[in-house]
């Protein structure tokens, strides 16, 4: 599916990862504070809903299971609603995006993540469609109840399991 048409620029000393919401230590790293956290390179396969796949992705970056173990959620936190820079929301259920596979990357096969795919950051979920992976990631809103992100308002499914293909809601 096409992006929203914006290519945000986001500078690296302007770069700040917030995680807030129903979480019991909000953070707000810039991005010295995101490199100290434990780097870590995890390969997955990803799946467009478009139904293009892309395999063997090497994605470098902190493992969200790390980061949101920092954060806290309450036990009242069901969902997550990642917000990138350019306006694009989309949510999923926190069991999902702490995921072992799943990762904020900063890097795709070595190289820093260029700003089309989303550099600095972004979200890669692998076991969801990749339209749940937000690209220039800025906020990371936990939440109680599920609420619609951008394609989730526009027709597309609440989950997005690739496997059962769910595509539309
Ligand atoms: N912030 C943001 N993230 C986004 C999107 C977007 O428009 N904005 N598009 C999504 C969709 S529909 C897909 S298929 C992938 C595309 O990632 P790619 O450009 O690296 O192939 O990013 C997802 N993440
Ligand atoms: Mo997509």
């Amino acid at each position: 599916m096409l992006d929203l048409g914006i290519v945000p620029a986001v500078p690296l000393e302007r770069f700040r990862l917030d995680v807030d919401g129903l979480v019991r230590n909000r953070l707000s790293l810039d991005w010295e504070a995101l490199q100290a956290l434990r780097q870590t390179t995890l390969r997955s396969d990803i799946h467009c809903v478009t139904s293009w796949s892309r395999y063997d992705n090497d994605w470098t970056g902190v493992r969200t299971r790390e980061l949101m173990a920092r954060a806290d959620p309450v036990a009242e936190a069901g969902h997550v609603i990642l917000h990138g820079h350019d306006g694009y929301t989309t949510n999923l259920p926190i069991a999902d995006f702490v995921t072992a596979d799943s990762i904020l990357a900063t890097h795709w096969q070595g190289e820093p993540l260029e700003r089309e795919h989303g550099g600095p950051l972004r979200a890669v979920v692998p076991h969801l469609y990749f339209w749940k992976s937000a690209k220039w990631l800025k906020r990371i809103e936990v939440i109680g109840t599920d609420r619609a992100g951008y394609w989730e308002r526009n027709g597309y499914h609440m989950y997005g399991d690739p496997w059962s293909e769910q595509r539309y809601g």
